[in-house]
């Protein structure tokens, strides 16, 4: 089968998919006994200028979570290797085995940066942007879901453990029960699942939601994302359908499909902490740190952002308040500076370049009244970071400003938490990130009023020295002891449940004492 081709022409979520699709050549033949499938795997495919190709890592939280349990059970990774219309073996990479996902170009813009990107991120944040809904983008996220499902299939061994991971993938865990009921399906949501009126408006929300109900265990950030899911789960999925009535009942954290049990619970992300903790006191991150502040003038105060460049992380709200400080006098841009990190990120798609060319005309708008020769009162950078340039940035900084309008969790907040093993430092945090709830001691602020977030970074900026120390040191003691290995643990332990033998997915060095 061409895995390349561009076939849209099946508009349900469950027909059956076509036998003997299958990545090519699996490098273990018994299967593997744990499978990770997200939209992208932990490596990407470089071409390089000489027409070759190599693998390049990029280790993320998450594969450094999952890592040990990974290695103990033969696991694999399916995933996009990022570049459209190449068609790869399967490889291993450092002892991991990884199944590339082939999309087409055509693939990419519709079920990528189309449905997935046009469609439900906007949805599921708030409709910040409006949402887009075309049948076509619909029709490729269904085949390209299909896709996944077939690839997971033929890689897992029986009885296997599949954690199914984020919006993109929302009807792999149907799709794959179908094929192989023998196996045990997780399911995590990266980002917050919409209110219901909100959700409402897709077309396709029954097919996504019996999508999600065809996993064992559902994960959200927080419980608000699991009481939504829950409520809709019996709206949408207990009706009849084209297809005939699912009958389904729920109640708090249990949605009883059919036969079935899938159990729904909020599971907080979080970083690898102590590897953070510790890279920040490295001497080379620390001489860096103190280069950057000498770079930037040796100001008073540096105010950090680090953001992919997403309408959702509220650059152009921070910016709006330093402008307004900055103009009614409370800021002096002579002892003040804002660097302003930006990851480009999904750049082809139309909201994204309109963001862009907003937030760079609001710098430059911003340095022009307020900036001096060789002193800009902004450092907007939109390129990449290298991860040891970044954590040097974190510890420069005196105030972190997270902001959005609306996000999952946030790992920038507890990353620059994680990085100020000094004890210093401020955060200031919106109330509209996952984080929030559990950083309590952030300036916290509210994005969509303005005086918030001004007086938030004035506290953050003016505070007397021991009382920020105070707030840091709680803060830290929260992100240090729940790291992302025990969010790991605590979503597989508790899907474990479900297996008879689930225990032995565990590694047998497991740590015990976060548990
Ligand atoms: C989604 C949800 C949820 C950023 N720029 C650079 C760089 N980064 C790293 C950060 C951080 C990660 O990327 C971004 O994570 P966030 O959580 O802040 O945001 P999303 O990308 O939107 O992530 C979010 C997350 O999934 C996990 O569930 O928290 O709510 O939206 O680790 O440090 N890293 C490097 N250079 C950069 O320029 N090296």
């Amino acid at each position: 089968m061409d895995h390349t081709s561009d076939k849209r022409t099946d508009r349900s979520s469950d027909a059956q998919p076509e036998p003997g699709s299958a990545p090519k050549d699996p490098p273990g033949s018994a299967g593997s006994g744990f499978v990770v499938v997200a939209n992208r795997l932990p490596v990407d495919l470089e071409h390089l200028p000489d027409g070759t190709k190599r693998w390049k890592r990029s280790p993320g939280g998450l594969v450094t979570a999952l890592e040990p349990v990974l290695r103990s059970n033969n696991g694999a990774w399916v995933g996009w290797a990022g570049v459209p219309d190449v068609d790869v073996d399967p490889i291993i990479e450092d002892g991991l085995e990884l199944y590339p996902v082939p999309l087409s170009a055509a693939e990419v813009a519709d079920y990528y940066e189309g449905f997935s990107n046009g469609t439900l991120w906007p949805l599921y944040h708030d409709v910040i942007v409006r949402p887009e809904y075309h049948r076509d983008w619909w029709s490729a996220y269904v085949e390209v879901n299909r896709r996944f499902a077939e690839y997971t299939a033929k890689v897992a061994a029986e009885g296997a453990t599949v954690w199914v991971q984020d919006y993109q993938l929302q009807l792999v865990p149907k799709m794959l029960r179908m094929l192989r009921p023998d196996l045990t399906i997780g399911f995590f949501l990266h980002i917050p699942f919409p209110p219901v009126e909100l959700f409402m408006q897709l077309p396709w929300r029954t097919e996504i939601v019996e999508g999600l109900l065809g996993a064992d265990l559902i994960g959200f950030h927080l419980p608000g994302g699991a009481q939504n899911f829950l409520f809709l789960a019996r709206r949408l999925a207990g009706q009849p359908t084209s297809r005939g009535t699912v009958g389904v009942r729920s109640k708090l954290g249990v949605v009883q499909v059919g036969f079935r049990t899938v159990r729904v619970g909020a599971f907080p992300i979080s970083i690898a902490s102590a590897g953070l903790d510790e890279l920040s006191r490295r001497r080379s991150v620390r001489e860096r740190a103190a280069q950057i502040r000498s770079e930037l003038g040796n100001p008073k105060h540096i105010l950090l952002g680090v953001d992919r460049l997403d309408y959702t992380k509220g650059i152009d709200i921070r910016l709006a308040a330093l402008q307004e400080l900055l103009h009614d006098g409370r800021l002096d841009p002579s002892e003040t500076v804002m660097v302003q990190l930006a990851t480009p990120s999904r750049e082809r798609v139309e909201s994204y370049i309109q963001m862009r060319g907003d937030i760079e005309r609001q710098v430059g708008r911003i340095n022009g009244e307020f900036s001096r020769v060789g002193y800009p009162f902004v450092h907007y950078l939109h390129r990449p970071i290298p991860r040891e340039e970044l954590v040097a940035f974190f510890v420069a900084a005196d105030v972190m400003l997270v902001t959005p309008l609306r996000d999952g969790m946030n790992l920038v907040a507890k990353e620059y938490v994680a990085a100020r093993s000094g004890v210093n430092g401020a955060l200031v945090l919106s109330e509209f990130t996952g984080a929030a709830a559990e950083l309590r001691q952030a300036y916290l602020c509210n994005p969509h009023d303005l005086d918030s977030v001004e007086n938030a970074i004035m506290s953050a900026i003016e505070d007397d020295p021991e009382a920020k120390r105070r707030r840091m040191r709680s803060l830290r003691r929260q992100v240090l002891a729940h790291d992302v290995d025990r969010w790991a643990r605590a979503f597989l332990d508790s899907l474990a449940q479900d297996r008879v033998a689930g225990s032995a997915l565990l590694p047998d060095n497991t740590d015990e004492k976060d548990r």
